[in-house]
Order: C-alpha cells, then structure tokens, then sequence
C-alpha cells in the first residue's frame, strides 16, 4: 500500500467516530483531507464541520458541508486531525501544514481527538520532525535565539522566498535538533515565552486515540 492509500485507509476509518446529527471537528492536512472526501458521503447525515483551517474550509464547503465558527458550538464529541509525529502515549507534533494554532484551539472544544496517520508519522520521541511555532513576528529572531540556547536550530518558514504568513497573520519558525523527552512539561515552558503564539506539541491537547494506516491495515491505538 503506498503512502496515500494508507491516508485513504485511516481517512474512511475514522468516519465512524462521527456522530450522526451532530457538528464535527475537523483538522488539516493531506490525511485529513482524505477523511473530508469520505465525509461528504454522510453529508446528509451530519449538522455540518469546525474546521481548523481556511484550506479545510474551503474543501468542506466545495463538498456542500455546512462550516460552523467556533464560537458557534459549546462543545464537540470528536475532532478528526493529523499529526506530523506521535509517541506511545498519543503526544504529538504538529502544525506541518501551518494550522497549529485553530487546530490546537478546535481540539480543545471536542471530547475525543482521534488522530488519523500513516505508519511513518509513529515515533518512540517527538522532535525528528521540525517543530513548528507559531510566532508573533516581531519576536521571531528572540524567539529563534531562545531555541538556540537550548540546542535547537529555528529557521524562518517561507512561502514565494517570502516568510509564511498564517491565517491568523503570523509567522512559523521551524526547529531542528530538539529532543522531547517531556512534551507535556516542554509545551508548557514554551508556551510561557512572549510572542509565541502556539508551539507544535499537543501534549495537554493529545489524541485519545490513534487509528494508524499500516500494511497490514487500521491499527486502533488507544491513549
Ligand atoms: O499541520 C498539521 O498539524 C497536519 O495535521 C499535519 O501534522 C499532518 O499532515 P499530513 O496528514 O499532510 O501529513
């Protein structure tokens, strides 16, 4: 199976999280977007989708799934997202696609996250991946040096040879050479640092379960 089957494969898989009648939370990237196409199948079935991106709203609504902001919902049963990274105990690294911020935000409205990911994205430790940060721009190279200090090398996302700009008007930094060997006590140390908006380790927002594309298919695992 290649890569994008096992996207498709996890995609549908996670449709039966959805709970028929109801607003469903709905991350970003190129698995969630397999599960958005599988979606559109229960349009009829469901009130319509949170989303945590412009690009996954676009794709819902060119699909005739009703977006709802987030402040229009108390709360939701299940957001269907992707991870970069995941650990053993369902940590992850997140924000490849640049939706870190919504993502975390919509996450933390729903009662479960169940992570949808191929095989590669499962890792013993968080941080192989660049860790994206979500900054405010005037503080990117503060915040770079910061990452320096602790071993970390942060470069500036581009987008055109241009700095990325997110859709909440910020900036991502990337950082290589980290090793997360506490991703709960590391979010919340980063967190606390002026002019970052949302650092890409979902610790305390962390999946409950994962459902992860393998060669042999759909492994369940639960956090
Ligand atoms: O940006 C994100 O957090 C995405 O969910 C990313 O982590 C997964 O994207 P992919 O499904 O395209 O690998």
């Amino acid at each position: 199976l290649t890569q994008d089957e096992l996207k498709t494969l996890v995609g549908q898989a996670a449709l039966q999280y959805v709970v028929p009648g109801e607003i469903v939370g709905v991350g970003t990237g190129s698995t969630v977007n397999k599960f958005i196409d599988a979606l559109a199948g229960m349009k009829n079935q469901i009130k319509g989708a949170v989303s945590s991106s412009v690009a996954s709203t676009e794709r819902l609504k060119a699909l005739g799934i009703a977006v709802f902001d987030a402040n229009e919902v108390e709360s939701l049963s299940v957001y269907i997202d992707g991870a970069d990274e995941i650990d053993g105990q369902g940590h992850m690294v997140k924000g490849g696609g640049a939706a870190l911020t919504r993502e975390k935000i919509v996450a933390a409205l729903a009662a479960r996250f169940v992570c949808i990911a191929d095989e590669s994205k499962l890792v013993k430790a968080l941080g192989q991946f660049p860790l994206p940060v979500e900054v405010i721009p005037m503080a990117a190279n503060h915040i770079a040096r910061r990452f320096q200090a602790m071993g970390g090398q942060a470069s500036l996302r581009l987008k055109d040879g241009q700095p990325l700009v997110t859709d909440n008007g910020q900036h991502i930094l990337d950082v290589k050479g980290l090793s997360i060997t506490d991703p709960l006590a590391f979010e919340s140390q980063i967190n606390q640092w002026p002019g970052v908006v949302t650092v890409g380790v979902f610790a305390h927002q962390k999946a409950t379960v994962c459902l992860l594309g393998t060669a042999q298919g759909v492994k369940t695992l639960d956090y």
